[in-house]
């Protein structure tokens, strides 16, 4: 690692409480050991204060200039993102839908030079991330779009119960709302060989919140989560403030590409990376999604 990589990376992380830039030392591997346990136990960690403070505000400024390019639009989705017309109970927990609101700027919007673009592909992050999840190497997705986005939840909206189809993603709060957007979420409800509906079911229908964790994040906090997992929601927004989050997407495996129609959900528009990609699979479990 060159001395340059790691001033850029002590002008964006708190290095003095999280020390990434120096992956030899003790501080690192008891941070990394510590993650791993509560990753395995919760499916999630919250590194506080993650970002250094005196760049917050630069943080917010950035992801203010790009959301006017988001992809807005309100879809009908269930907690699986598959069609609920197929064959299922009546009971399943995919016949129950959401309106899911939030909006994603596509990563080919984002500036390269862009602190959360910096972070993303920054070689100590990865490293730092990789050990956290317990993997040799994380890729980078080869997404034209996916893989870095920013998530905008405007006031009145909400990103409803759901799993995610990377097995871990990493986020990071740019901008908090006033009141509402809270990240909630249910400990791995479900493994790779079981789906557990019945408990699905009930925390949707509001009927089990003894399994929902909730999580007060602050601006700077980076958050660790198994979302393939764990079922979790981002709270109506209510107030007139925004809420943006940085996602931050790798892999396993190299030149990963998103499905020709999640993609056009998520951005509206599809490249042809895309359509060359189309009979590319990343599944490695037997989940329904
Ligand atoms: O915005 C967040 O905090 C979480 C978003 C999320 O769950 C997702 O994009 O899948
Ligand atoms: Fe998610």
């Amino acid at each position: 690692m060159n001395n340059n990589e790691i001033s850029v990376l002590k002008q964006i992380v708190n290095c003095d409480a999280y020390a990434l830039h120096d992956p030899h030392s003790d501080a690192w591997h008891s941070m990394v050991q510590q993650a791993r346990t509560e990753l395995r136990q919760q499916g999630c960690i919250v590194l506080n204060g993650f970002i250094r403070p005196q760049i917050l505000n630069e943080l917010e400024q950035q992801g203010e200039t790009l959301t006017p390019d988001a992809y807005y639009t309100v879809e009908t989705v269930n907690a699986y993102n598959i069609d609920p017309s197929q064959l299922l109970p009546d009971e399943h927990p995919a016949k129950i839908s959401f309106e899911r609101g939030n909006a994603f700027v596509a990563r080919d919007l984002i500036p390269k030079d862009y602190l959360i673009s910096v972070l993303y592909t920054h070689p100590l992050f990865k490293q730092f991330l990789a050990a956290c999840f317990e993997i040799d190497i994380l890729y980078e997705l080869r997404d034209p779009l996916a893989g870095l986005c920013m998530n905008v939840l405007q006031s009145e909206r909400e990103h409803p119960w759901h799993f995610d189809i990377n097995e871990f993603t990493v986020s990071l709060l740019t901008k908090s709302a006033n009141e509402g957007g809270e990240f909630q979420y249910c400990p791995n409800i479900r493994t790779p060989e079981q789906e557990n509906l019945a408990d699905v079911r009930a925390v949707i229908t509001e009927q089990a919140p003894q399994h929902i964790q909730h999580l007060d994040l602050k601006c700077g906090d980076l958050q660790l989560f198994m979302g393939r997992y764990s079922l979790h929601r981002v709270s109506k927004v209510q107030g007139e403030k925004e809420r943006h989050t940085a996602i931050f997407a790798y892999t396993k495996l190299p030149d990963v590409i998103g499905s020709v129609e999640r993609t056009r959900q998520l951005f509206g528009r599809v490249l042809p990376e895309h359509y060359a990609a189309q009979q590319n699979s990343m599944r490695s479990d037997k989940l329904m999604d």
